[in-house]
């Protein structure tokens, strides 16, 4: 009962398999050279940590989500598309997908929003925030899965629910901080423990 809930929804890591596209397209364009697999990645930012492996790989590893089709080609993450329908179709409900572009601007912004389209439907476009700060935006959850989500708002409305991704998994986090194991975990149960 009471007033609405509105749930933000990560993108990358979260809806769209962007360390798997990016590995893929890596080894692919660059495969005389070294690469960190899934399982020993460390960190939110890919880029640094190809940096420590070795330092001209920062560089190699940003090309790959610079290119034209990478966005638009990274495959769903398991359930993630299911689970945002049925949370759109919920009662008292709204839902918004809240990613963050890279600033070299000529494909991700536009594939994003193609993704959407691909993946979710035409009238999902309508659910799109894009910003490079999420703490501006209001929400009472955001699914995301960077560990330390900072803006200019010291305070944001939202409760960050940290989603388990490979850089992600080996840190121990706040006792306070929910976690969701993946689109199978109870994200259901997450939302109504924040319905009034
Ligand atoms: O658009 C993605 C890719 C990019 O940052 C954005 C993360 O957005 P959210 O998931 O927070 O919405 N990105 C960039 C780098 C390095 C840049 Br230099 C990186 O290592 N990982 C990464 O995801």
């Amino acid at each position: 009962s009471g007033k609405r809930l509105r749930v933000l929804v990560d993108m990358d890591g979260v809806l769209a398999d962007f360390e798997g596209g990016f590995l893929k397209k890596y080894r692919a364009r660059y495969p005389e050279d070294p690469y960190i697999t899934l399982e020993d990645r460390r960190g939110f930012w890919v880029s640094t940590q190809y940096g420590q492996l070795r330092s001209d790989l920062c560089e190699k590893a940003i090309s790959i989500w610079e290119s034209k089709d990478f966005f638009i080609e990274l495959e769903p993450l398991p359930g993630g598309v299911e689970a945002l329908k049925e949370m759109a179709k919920m009662d008292n409900t709204d839902v918004f997908i809240c990613t963050s572009p890279i600033k070299h601007y000529t494909h991700c912004p536009y594939e994003k929003y193609a993704w959407v389209e691909k993946n979710l439907g035409h009238d999902f476009l309508e659910q799109v925030i894009l910003t490079r700060d999420k703490t501006v935006i209001t929400g009472d959850i955001l699914i995301d899965d960077k560990p330390d989500i900072l803006g200019v708002e010291p305070k944001p409305t939202w409760e960050h629910i940290l989603f388990t991704a490979c850089h992600n998994k080996h840190l121990s986090v706040s006792p306070s901080q929910t976690r969701l194991l993946s689109w199978s975990d109870d994200w259901r149960a997450i939302l109504d423990s924040k319905r009034q």
